[in-house]
């Protein structure tokens, strides 16, 4: 596409209840839309994953507008008639800002999409028109609260759920939900909560039949993980460290992850994604969609990135109503813990631009030169 002008809003949305974390509570989802504006009058949406403050990984919101206004764009700008599978190439110079740079990869991706009248689906590889829902549970302000939120989540179909953990709440929460639940598939994650002293504390997860644990050491120490996996029962998860094809091919070398949850944002794109997806299909490694408290932009594309064949595992890709009263987009409705596939051109659903509005901050149009 011939870009003419690139948009770019932050926006905030009330969260349906509290998300809290071992790196902090989320009240609202603050995040960057952008919309890129073709020449010829076509127009593609995304939203930047990265949250407010660099808590979870080390970009954050207005870090990432800088990034976009300062160096991406303009390097974007250079080249007329650019297509999404050239923009990874173009931004390489650019140390690191995978969700920046997956943001604009992702709205040029579905200008282009739109314009050939492909979807999302199709173009990434779908094999499959439903996916299954799993549900991200924060650590929860007593052992009554969390069973109370778990017990609405299984009521309304949720696949699989998986528990924030963190020291002192970690092998109780689990020990309870997995008396009340025997057979739900359960997994929890620790966003990096750990060291390397709790292996015999972590192992103590071992009786309850987890798939996974997620992220338990910090993202750097990736040997970490590869001895406590040899250490405990409990499958190990990487999530933070996994933020290209190459970190994903090396930490599955080195068995400090038997799983792999793809987030687009972390790896730097929705096709970055598929190499890894593909990587993992070729080496039988189980994958799964990991989620960022997306609004219905991310959602729609994340839905058909998880609806490749190698997403074996139920995703945190759960219907709007888990995390918004009214969501940006068309809202994603669960069905028997399912969502369905957008079919149409590109992301494939209809924004909320009235309340897209009303919710927006700060706004910006940045116009080719
Ligand atoms: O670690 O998977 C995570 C949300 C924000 C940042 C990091 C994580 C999460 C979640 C929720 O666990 C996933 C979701 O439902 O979108
Ligand atoms: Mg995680």
């Amino acid at each position: 596409m011939d870009i003419k002008s690139v948009e770019i809003r932050s926006i905030e949305l009330p969260l349906v209840r509290p998300f809290r974390t071992s790196f902090g509570t989320q009240h609202h989802r603050e995040l960057l839309l952008l919309e890129v504006t073709s020449r010829d009058g076509g127009s593609g949406w995304s939203e930047c994953v990265a949250m407010s403050e660099p808590l979870y990984s080390p970009e954050y919101t207005s870090g990432c507008q800088d990034v976009l206004e300062r160096f991406l764009l303009p390097a974007l700008f250079q080249k007329r008639d650019i297509r999404a599978e050239e923009v990874a190439e173009i931004l390489k110079p650019f140390l690191g800002h995978q969700m920046a740079k997956a943001a604009l990869e992702t709205a040029i991706l579905d200008a282009q999409l739109k314009d050939e009248g492909i979807s999302f689906g199709s173009y990434l590889g779908s094999s499959r028109e439903l996916i299954n829902c799993g549900v991200s549970v924060g650590i929860a302000n007593s052992i009554d609260e969390l069973i109370a939120e778990v017990g609405l989540y299984v009521s309304e179909g949720y696949r699989r759920i998986k528990l924030k953990i963190e020291p002192g709440w970690d092998i109780e929460p689990v020990r309870i939900v997995r008396d009340i639940w025997p057979s739900i598939p359960l997994q929890v994650d620790a966003n990096q909560a750990y060291t390397r002293a709790d292996y015999g504390h972590l192992s103590g997860l071992d009786p309850y039949d987890l798939l996974l644990i997620e992220q338990p050491l910090d993202e750097h120490d990736v040997l970490g993980h590869a001895e406590l996996a040899r250490v405990i029962g409990t499958p190990v998860c990487l999530d933070e460290s996994i933020t290209s094809f190459e970190a994903a091919r090396d930490a599955l070398a080195l068995k400090a992850t038997t799983i792999i949850n793809i987030k687009p944002g972390r790896v730097g794109g929705y096709l970055e994604s598929v190499k890894i997806h593909d990587l993992c299909v070729e080496n039988d490694i189980a994958v799964w969609c990991g989620g960022m408290l997306e609004t219905g932009i991310g959602r729609a594309a994340n839905i058909a990135l998880a609806s490749l064949p190698g997403f074996t595992l139920p995703g945190d890709t759960s219907a709007s109503s888990r995390y918004f009263h009214r969501d940006i987009t068309t809202p994603f409705v669960m069905n028997d813990g399912q969502l369905r596939v957008p079919q149409g051109p590109g992301i494939g659903v209809a924004i909320d631009y009235d309340f897209i509005e009303e919710i927006t901050s700060t706004r910006k149009v940045i116009s080719a030169p």
